[in-house]
């Protein structure tokens, strides 16, 4: 039946998968459910592309804004397509529930970028570089031991990795908080990404071997004095001096923004303000030149 309704709606080169291969059809499902059937390509051409090094990281540097020196860098995975040009995650990235894809992604760039923050450290411009995790490869509890292995296997000293995870992935399981300790005790820093619009408790939070909290841009982009937004900030703030962890601005476009944050005493910022995700080489330019200050108008 779920065939008929696919052909009559004119997928047939789903229904000749389908034929192919009941796995690729179960695939091509969860692909059609989440993301339309236009994604289906494109997700069977994302392993091809990981093995011929078309998925490449970027990295978008975060600003201190006490020193404007670039405290670290957020990879960020791209696509280089041979047809369509580069396109971003949110164009291609795998859905969470077809995980052995989602493992391959995460292992990908999380490897790319341990080498890419071994080069730098090499090169005598060492920058802690930080690494999104998905929810669900969070609470692997293999997560920490693989994380060892890979930065062993290339020699870079854990403390210039960073994990970056959402709120909402802490909210998943109980396991989460094991790996995030686990991860502390390797040395590897954890950051909560978007933070502002997940269901975290402070409780918990406070609980966590945290290093920064990461401000979600939609609060960012709606900062004025006497906002909603400026009292989550204040409290991420508070947070700082209770724990020790730094806060970052993520988004940051606009120069009234950068300001008000400065004046509120925020740690550091990111954002197409300041830099946008560039190749590596850019990045290494930024951390060679000597500190330049922001340009505030
Ligand atoms: O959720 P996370 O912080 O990991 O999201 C990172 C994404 O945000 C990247 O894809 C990056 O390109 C994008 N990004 C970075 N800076 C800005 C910005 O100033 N504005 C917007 N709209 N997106 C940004
Ligand atoms: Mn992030």
């Amino acid at each position: 039946m779920t065939l008929l309704l696919l052909a009559g709606a004119g997928a047939w080169w789903l229904l000749l998968y389908a034929l192919i291969s009941p796995v690729v059809f179960r695939l091509a499902i969860l692909a059609a459910d989440d993301y339309g059937l236009f994604m289906l390509p494109t997700l069977l051409r994302l392993r091809a592309a990981m093995r011929e090094r078309q998925i490449v990281v970027y990295y978008q540097p975060k600003i201190s804004l006490r020193t404007n020196a670039v405290t670290g860098v957020e990879a960020l995975a791209r696509w280089l397509h041979p047809e369509r040009g580069l396109l971003l995650p949110a164009q291609w990235l795998p859905p969470s529930d077809i995980k052995w894809l989602e493992r391959q992604f995460g292992e990908y760039v999380l490897d790319a970028a341990i080498s890419q923050a071994r080069e730098w450290e090499r090169a005598g411009t060492p920058v802690v570089v930080s690494v999104n995790v998905s929810p669900w490869l969070f609470v692997e509890e293999q997560l920490p031991r693989r994380i060892a292995a890979a930065l062993e296997r290339h020699g870079l000293p854990p403390s210039l990795l960073v994990v970056e995870l959402t709120e909402a992935a802490l909210a998943l399981s109980g396991s989460g908080e094991t790996v995030a300790r686990e991860l502390a005790e390797i040395g590897v820093g954890l950051a909560i990404d978007d933070f502002g619009i997940g269901h975290s408790s402070m409780e918990r939070l406070l609980r966590l071997p945290v290093r920064e909290l990461k401000i979600d841009r939609r609060f960012v982009a709606g900062l004025r004095s006497g906002s909603r937004e400026c009292a989550i900030l204040r409290a991420a703030l508070s947070l700082r001096e209770d724990i020790g962890l730094s806060v970052v601005a993520e988004g940051v476009e606009a120069p009234e923004t950068l300001e008000l944050l400065r004046a509120a005493g925020c740690d550091a910022a990111q954002g197409f303000l300041l830099a946008r995700p560039c190749p590596p080489d850019a990045v290494t330019d930024r951390l060679r030149t000597p500190l330049r200050l922001i340009a505030s108008a």
